[in-house]
């Protein structure tokens, strides 16, 4: 990442809570209707949202990719397809914001700031695409995925339990259970969080249900690994998401290859020593959210300075968005689902 944009990132963050403030008065002045449309608590959470967005910013800004700023909000414009007015309140609070930073950040950090914010307030004029169907439509299992989600809403845990080991006795593979089942069911969750179908209890729930899945799975694994680079895996610190590393991490396992899992949330100073300690080949680095991907960068380099030999791949949901972003954070490679992760460190380590 670059030193100045990283300095950009970090003085807009200084101040975040204070452009949340200003930009929720100059949009009040701007819309009387504001506090009467959006009841007791608008002011609150007007400010909340500002200031998730400026949080945004500030890792747009600091890893120079304007487009995470605008993905974030036609992410959150795209929960509520139909209702243009919150899409005309989300692009006045965008403008606001960047007639804010205009005022109250004078020079370079400013201008830039402004650029990013009235990029994505153009970009919510365009129209909404359909996010790409998850799983995609010719993907296997359709049955035990819709059973397995089934009993999941309907916080039946010993049903998922049953549904899973019932389709293992009947062969399904691994590999299959992991990637075409219970990776596709947790993103369909997520999806009806993020609309507003299900609580987000109902999601605590699945996610839960699934990690206890995947532990039942574990115990299927063969015993001795049969390659000798050892692979870490871990998020990098802030991030909370486990599911997705974890899956990785099996599957590493289920083909022989000995892994340290450290799970989520991991502060960079304690990966380097772990990886030294280790003598690790290989890291696996997960990045969940677009709000974890500066301090992946800032972990990458600190690792690169203390380990210049260890490999380094990331994935999670901002690769997803920008492949880009893997070469930009100074990772030797990315990878979107865990067989491409595999192939990967299978060429890297052909011996191992
Ligand atoms: C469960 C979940 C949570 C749980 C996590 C619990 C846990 N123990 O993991 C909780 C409730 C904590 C959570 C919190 C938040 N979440 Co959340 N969460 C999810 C959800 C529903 C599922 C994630 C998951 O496990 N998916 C299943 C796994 C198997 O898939 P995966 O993560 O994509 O991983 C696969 C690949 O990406 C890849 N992969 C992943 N990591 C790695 C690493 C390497 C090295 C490699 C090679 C590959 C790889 O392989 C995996 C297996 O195929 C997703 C929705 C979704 N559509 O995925 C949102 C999602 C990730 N969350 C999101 C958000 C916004 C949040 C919050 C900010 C919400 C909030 N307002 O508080 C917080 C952030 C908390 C934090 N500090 O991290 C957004 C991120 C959007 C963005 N623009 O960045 C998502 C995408 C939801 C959405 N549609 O908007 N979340």
């Amino acid at each position: 990442m670059n030193p100045q944009a990283l300095q950009t990132s970090y003085a807009v963050e200084a101040v975040s809570r204070a452009l949340a403030e200003w930009t929720v008065v100059a949009h009040a002045e701007q819309d009387a209707t504001l506090a009467q449309r959006y009841g007791g608590s608008w002011r609150r959470d007007w400010v909340a949202d500002a200031h998730a967005r400026i949080l945004y910013l500030c890792q747009a800004l600091a890893v120079e990719r304007p487009e995470l700023l605008a993905h974030m909000c036609r992410w959150v414009a795209s929960a509520r397809p139909k209702d243009t007015q919150v899409l005309d309140d989300l692009q006045t609070s965008l403008r606001c914001c960047t007639r804010v930073v205009a005022e109250q950040l004078p020079g370079q950090a400013g201008s830039i700031a402004g650029t990013y914010l009235e990029g994505a307030a153009e970009s919510l004029a365009r129209p909404l695409p359909d996010p790409p169907p998850q799983p995609p439509a010719d993907a296997p299992h359709p049955d035990l995925r819709l059973r397995l989600l089934e009993a999941l809403l309907s916080a039946d845990r010993d049903r998922a339990r049953r549904e899973v080991d019932q389709a293992l006795r009947n062969g399904l593979a691994l590999t299959d259970l992991y990637l075409h089942v219970l990776r596709p069911t947790l993103f369909a969750v997520g999806e009806m969080w993020h609309s507003g179908e299900i609580s987000v209890a109902d999601e605590h729930f699945a996610t839960e249900a699934i990690r206890d899945l995947l532990a039942r799975a574990r115990t299927r694994f063969p015993e001795t690994p049969a390659r000798r680079t050892r692979i870490v895996t871990c998020g990098v610190s802030g991030d909370l998401h486990d599911v997705g590393l974890r899956i990785v991490t099996d599957l590493f396992e289920l083909h022989g290859w000995p892994t340290t899992y450290l799970g989520a949330n991991l502060p960079a100073a304690d990966l380097v020593t772990c990886l030294g300690e280790r003598d690790a080949g290989l890291l696996a680095l997960s990045m969940s959210t677009c709000m974890h991907v500066r301090t992946g960068g800032e972990t990458i380099a600190a690792i690169r300075a203390a380990r210049p030999d260890t490999r380094i791949i990331v994935g999670g949901y901002p690769f997803q968005l920008i492949p880009e972003l893997a070469t930009d954070l100074g990772a030797d490679g990315v990878a979107h689902c865990p067989s491409d992760a595999l192939r990967l460190a299978e060429q890297w380590f052909p011996h191992a």
